[in-house]
């Protein structure tokens, strides 16, 4: 990543949070669960922890996409884990949600942003992350440039969990989009415990993931399995603060 020229000390202490909720990045899909319902598999995903929570309906009506998104931000509430809606910024916004990840067919990153900061403005709540998803280095140009806060780089490696995901850019891919912007970037794409070393070593934050949770026999293990990986690429006193100075984990 670009070094992050003069912003606030403010600005860097919200980056640096974006950052550490970024680290293990579970996306959800409830046809990849093996038939378990969302919600368990999300409290397990949550046992195991992960450490930001996306919701994904792509089937659901605008009333049931928002009945689950309470429910859902509740659970991530408690768990003290940040929700960000995929898609729609009146879902994030009507449930209060931490933050909003569209994609190059969305809404508009600037409408998006221009519309959270009217909004947020006019509620005094905290300034809502915007993710965008990226496969190049000129979206994700495009996409720092319009206001977002992370890049959701991908597809890393190829995938089964998304029909329009586009090749795969690799790990050159996932550098190249690291080095181009200032923003925080975190692969997706066929990322699991194993590779993560890898996507960790190509510059990303942390790591998105579908199957490699919602698909294992265990969800809790395997979400531990990739927190695991990722906390090796990252410095212990970094855990420590991303936990307010609560102490534990690894
Ligand atoms: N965006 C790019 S690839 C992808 C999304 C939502 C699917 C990621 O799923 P998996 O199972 O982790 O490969
Ligand atoms: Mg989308």
């Amino acid at each position: 990543m670009k070094s992050e020229g003069a912003i606030s000390t403010g600005a860097i202490a919200a980056r640096s949070a974006l950052k550490k909720a970024l680290r293990v990045y579970l996306c959800t899909d409830r046809a990849l669960t093996l038939n378990r319902p969302l919600s368990q598999a999300i409290d397990e995903a949550i046992g195991g922890g992960i450490t930001l929570l996306q919701l994904r309906e792509k089937d659901a009506s605008t009333g049931g996409f928002y009945g689950i998104a309470c429910r859902v931000q509740e659970a991530a509430r408690a768990a003290g884990i940040p929700l960000i809606v995929n898609d729609r910024l009146d879902i994030a916004l009507a449930v209060g949600a931490e933050g909003l990840h569209i994609g190059q067919s969305d809404l508009p990153v600037a409408a998006a942003r221009r519309i959270c900061d009217e909004y947020t403005g006019a509620t005094k709540k905290k300034r809502l992350w915007i993710g965008v998803s990226a496969g190049t280095v000129e979206e994700a140009r495009s996409a720092e440039r319009d206001g977002a806060d992370y890049i959701g780089a991908g597809p890393i490696f190829p995938t089964g969990s998304k029909a329009d995901a586009g090749d795969a850019i690799g790990l050159e891919g996932l550098k190249a989009i690291t080095r181009s912007v200032h923003i925080p970037v975190v692969g997706i794409g066929g990322i699991n415990a194993d590779n993560t070393p890898q996507v960790m070593a190509a510059g990303s934050v942390g790591v998105a993931v579908i199957s490699a949770i919602l698909s294992a026999p265990d969800i809790r293990q395997a979400a531990a399995a990739i927190r695991a990986a990722v906390s090796k690429a990252v410095p212990k006193n970094a855990w420590r603060d991303a936990l307010g100075g609560r102490g534990m984990i690894q």
